[in-house]
């Protein structure tokens, strides 16, 4: 053994465990057909490792959970909102805040008060949610990512990154008054879970000023893209991640955040802003929607959670141990030569559906395929981010067919051990050596909205 290697492990112990059911592979298959062979159809107790989402499936800290004792359950200026801003003003530097039930809550009100019917919002690659309110708000998507984000085997450090010739010849196009803002995910959640530099970040920042446009960030994973620039961008090695996460905001004019992923809180989100006018037609807006501007939705016990959440994404030591979980999977998955998304991303394995199934045509799902089929090897629940995801275009109707048909295996955050990682790869190496037996599937039902989480299929 050599003795100059030195292990790590998580910063954390277990004090309490959810025990989990065990299923046969006989109880799986009538389950998964039960669920319409749609892994968000499935119960959870039917599920042994959930690798659905890393939303809202966290594990909050001793200290979450004596907060949520703290709650200030008052209907109008509960304490917990002023702890909450607090820590948004101290780690993101936004100077208002408008808490929202989740994510979404922020992107419908963000989208409402900042986008008019036929405006462009270029975006680093669509999100489902976030598309879906700038289309409803009268918005059209236009993706802006670099070309390399659409290849699943291309090593890019920062697949993120915004094309800025591509933003350059849309502004070109349509004019700086019919762009709203740019939408910037960190990291970039349907690419693989793939960072933006801070390059970037800075070079859109010049470009969008020049022509007076905003940059909206979705900062949902923010932290984690910190994490890599920390690790591979020049200048920022010897920076802490609470450092690189305020810089990250300081190019930017406002954010929608889902407390349910970095935040590592069960639910919660907010919409923050720079400039006062905005911030004034957003909150109230929020009443509408969500509820009064000091709760936005939540319970004050949620946001004093979330406020904690916050504080805990950003130490360093946190943040090695999350993302050092996916990369030991992942490299498992590169021993074993299945196709997955590279480089590893952040908050999950995304394995390359396309590659993986060659034999299924993209409109025979080979991405809900392959989840399916996982779940039975193993009650392993995985979720499809292809072309079921993508949805229609809704002016011709027809399938969008994005480049990227994956299987996101997402690991919730201080959840799951390094065996329960084993036993993942494991069943990933199994189903792949019976790939070619697997039949591809039809879809019989499809709800009109964001259809992946409803939608139903039948086996071809
Ligand atoms: O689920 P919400 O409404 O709290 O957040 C919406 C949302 C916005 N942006 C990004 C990048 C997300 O990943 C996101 C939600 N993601 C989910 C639910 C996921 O499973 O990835």
């Amino acid at each position: 053994m050599s003795l100059t290697k030195r292990s790590w492990a998580e910063p954390f112990k277990i004090k309490m465990v959810e025990l989990l059911k065990m299923t046969t592979p006989e109880q799986r298959e009538k389950a998964i057909k039960e669920a319409g062979h749609n892994t968000f159809l499935l119960k959870s107790e039917d599920v042994y490792i959930d690798l659905l989402t890393d939303s809202g499936t966290s594990a909050m800290s001793d200290q979450q959970w004596s907060g949520l004792m703290l709650g200030d359950e008052a209907y109008a200026g509960s304490k917990n909102f002023y702890t909450l801003e607090k820590a948004v003003k101290k780690f993101y530097g936004y100077k208002h805040l408008i808490p929202t039930h989740q994510g979404r809550g922020a992107e419908n009100i963000l989208s409402q008060v900042m986008i008019k019917k036929g405006d462009i919002v270029p975006g680093n690659m669509y999100f489902t949610t976030t598309r879906l309110h700038q289309e409803l708000a009268g918005g059209t998507f236009v993706d802006v990512i670099i070309d390399e984000a659409h290849d699943s085997e291309n090593l890019h450090p920062f697949k993120g990154n915004i094309d800025l010739n591509k933003l350059q010849a849309l502004i070109k196009k349509h004019g700086a008054k019919k762009i709203p803002y740019v939408c910037v995910a960190v990291t970039v959640n349907l690419a693989g879970g793939q960072p933006v530099s801070m390059q970037n970040l800075k070079e859109l920042r010049a470009l969008t000023q020049e022509h007076g446009i905003k940059i909206m960030l979705d900062m949902t994973r923010i932290a984690e893209n910190a994490y890599f620039i920390q690790q591979h961008e020049k200048g920022y090695s010897k920076k802490s991640i609470a450092a690189i996460v305020k810089e990250i905001c300081s190019y930017t004019d406002g954010a929608t955040f889902s407390g349910k992923k970095d935040a590592l809180v069960n639910i919660g989100g907010f919409l923050a802003v720079n400039d006062q006018e905005i911030f004034e037609e957003a909150s109230n807006l929020v009443v509408v929607y969500e509820g009064l501007h000091t709760y936005g939705g939540l319970a004050g016990r949620d946001m004093e959670a979330m406020a904690i959440g916050i504080e805990e994404s950003v130490q360093d030591e946190h943040m090695k141990a999350r993302i050092g979980q996916v990369l030991y999977l992942g490299e498992k998955m590169q021993e074993a030569e299945i196709p997955i998304v590279l480089p590893i991303g952040g908050h999950g394995i995304f394995i390359d559906a396309k590659r993986f199934l060659p034999h299924l045509k993209q409109d025979q799902f080979p991405a809900q395929t392959l989840a399916a089929a996982l779940y039975v090897d193993s009650g392993v629940r995985t979720m499809e981010r292809g072309i079921v995801s993508a949805g229609r275009n809704a002016k011709t109707g027809d399938h969008y067919y994005p480049k990227l048909e994956l299987v996101r295996l997402t690991i919730p955050r201080r959840v799951y051990t390094q065996a329960h990682m084993d036993v993942i790869a494991e069943s990933v190496e199994r189903v792949y050596q019976d790939r070619k037996k697997i039949r591809g599937l039809k879809m019989v039902y499809e709800p009109k909205y964001l259809r992946f989480f409803q939608a139903r299929f039948s086996k071809l």
